[in-house]
């Protein structure tokens, strides 16, 4: 196993891999930059080193110093997390060029998977279902002949985009020439390519993706999926596993194809191949992420692999040690808790977190990358942390997540924590009837009511209780028992606030 491993990451995806490593009994290195000096994972790691400025691209993403960090510290492998240099396939061979092991797929699959034209041609010649369309990247004569026979509206996709950058909805055959100029301008200066797909538009699909983990001795293995369409501009806020809208017949078939779609491209250690579910129950695949994924904590809790452990044996050469057919138990549910601020267009709140008390108990698992006191700097993702429940039932790991987030303060910046308890209100999340644009359809209905469990009847309630309290409190020319001219159940200061979460 590795003497030393280095995570070239930082918030709460760090402190999960730190926790991982720790288990493992293996020594771990944090980097971190000028303006994460105090952050939770500089803490927990066994030693830090300072990778440069606070703008990304001058530390979490500079890769000479990253290695020349690994090199001073004596890592033997480098753990990439998620987003920053994880999918970046250079790093990947200047990480075995410094005489490292990369926790994470090769190279060949990073490339491979990284062009949607590629990756759709790699797929479909294994028998993966693809979106009718073109395969590879398309001539606009070519584009025009393939809309003509799968027939408007379609979607043009970039090859290189991603996140669903680079896209454009085409409705009829007049507009297509508009469309391509303008969608294929956007992506030659956007990624540098101009390349273009044409595929059938799937309306109102949801986005379900299949966890895998390939080992280097060829075995590869279904690790279940995840239900990811409560989504807002492409950003996930609620996933779940196992998917309300698969059985358990067409999971075990789901997973096949996945696996078929990993190993199309020889792919090693742990990846995620999304797909697009079509209301008619037939399913496509969008894309292979290959890394370790945000949500992958769902998947952990409903089939008990501890996901940073598997790519960590992986990386070292082991083979895996799971059954072949891994049945999901219970239900599982994650909670992106976001410093943003829902009332102000979801606009970044940073600043100290001056007091925060985070839930416990029963099925409910923190993965948090902040403390009381913590300055959560401007310069990167504002994701606090992921809250995730469990329960035997979908219904029960809901009702976990609804107790948590009432448990849940955070003061100083603003969360969106009011916002997931209104999705958790909701009867289409309650049916499990959303697709990808549900969210972006309904969050206009979300108003945030400061106090009280988000009812305006309990504000009425307290308000005209501190009102009666007062009035009382003046006839008899008494001072409140606070001092504070409020009803004496009213207290304030820390965590004591009456009501639900803020
Ligand atoms: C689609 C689609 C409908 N039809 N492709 C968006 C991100 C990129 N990975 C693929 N995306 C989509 N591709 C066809 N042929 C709808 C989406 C899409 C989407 C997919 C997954 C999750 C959220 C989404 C939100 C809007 C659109």
């Amino acid at each position: 196993m590795f003497e030393k491993v280095l995570v070239a990451n930082r918030g709460e995806i760090s402190v999960r891999v730190i926790r991982a490593l720790r288990e493992m009994g293996i020594p771990s290195v944090a980097i971190y930059s000028d303006a994460d000096r105090k952050s939770l994972h500089v803490l927990l790691a066994d030693e830090a080193v300072n990778v440069g400025p606070p703008a990304a691209a001058e530390s979490y993403l500079n890769v000479a110093r990253i290695l020349d960090a690994a090199k001073r510290t004596g890592a033997k492998a480098i753990h990439p997390g998620y987003g920053f240099l994880s999918e970046n396939a250079a790093f990947t061979k200047a990480v075995a060029d410094a005489g490292l092991q990369f926790i994470g797929p090769g190279p060949a699959s990073i490339t491979a998977m990284g062009d949607k034209a590629e990756a759709k041609e790699r797929v479909a010649a294994a028998g993966v279902p693809v979106v009718p369309g073109s395969l590879g990247a398309v001539t606009d004569a070519e584009a025009a002949r393939i809309a003509g026979e799968i027939g408007y509206p379609v979607l043009l996709k970039a090859a290189a985009g991603g996140g669903g950058k680079g896209m454009r909805a085409v409705h009829k055959a007049a507009d297509l020439a508009a469309a391509l100029r303008l969608t294929r301008g956007e992506a030659d200066s956007s990624f540098g390519s101009d390349a273009m797909l044409v595929e059938k538009f799937v309306p109102s699909p949801r986005h379900v993706e299949a966890q895998i983990l390939a080992d280097r001795h060829g075995r590869t293995v279904f690790v279940g999926e995840r239900e990811c369409s409560v989504q807002r501009r492409h950003q996930k806020v609620i996933e779940e596993a196992p998917s309300p809208s698969l059985g358990d017949a067409r999971r075990a078939e789901f997973g096949e194809v996945a696996v078929k779609a990993a190993e199309s491209v020889g792919y090693e250690n742990a990846g995620t191949v999304e797909f697009l579910l079509s209301p008619d129950g037939s399913y496509y695949f969008l894309e292979m992420n290959t890394r370790l994924q945000v949500e992958h904590p769902v998947t952990e809790e409903t089939t008990g692999i501890d996901l940073v452990k598997e790519q960590i044996a992986i990386a070292a050469g082991r083979p895996l040690s799971l059954p072949a057919r891994i049945v999901p138990r219970g239900h599982s549910i994650e909670c992106r808790i976001y410093a943003e601020d829902p009332s102000k267009g979801f606009m970044p709140s940073v600043g100290r977190i001056s007091y925060l008390r985070q839930p416990a108990g029963p099925g409910i698992r923190n993965d948090s990358g902040v403390y009381e006191g913590f300055q959560v700097p401007i310069y990167y993702d504002p994701l606090l942390a992921k809250l995730i429940t469990r329960g035997a039932t979908r219904a029960e790991a809901i009702a976990r997540m609804k107790a948590a987030l009432v448990e849940y303060r955070v003061e100083g910046p603003t969360t969106n924590i009011p916002f997931l308890r209104w999705i958790l209100s909701r009867d289409e999340f309650l049916e499990a009837k959303v697709d990808t644009r549900w969210l972006e359809r309904v969050q206009g209905e979300f108003r945030h009511v400061g106090i009280g469990a988000g009812k305006r009847e309990d504000v009425a309630v307290i308000a005209a209780a501190i009102h009666a309290h007062r009035s009382a409190a003046a006839a008899s020319q008494q001072p409140t028992e606070n001092g504070h001219g409020m009803a004496p159940w009213v207290r304030v200061g820390r965590g004591r606030r009456f009501g639900g979460a803020r």
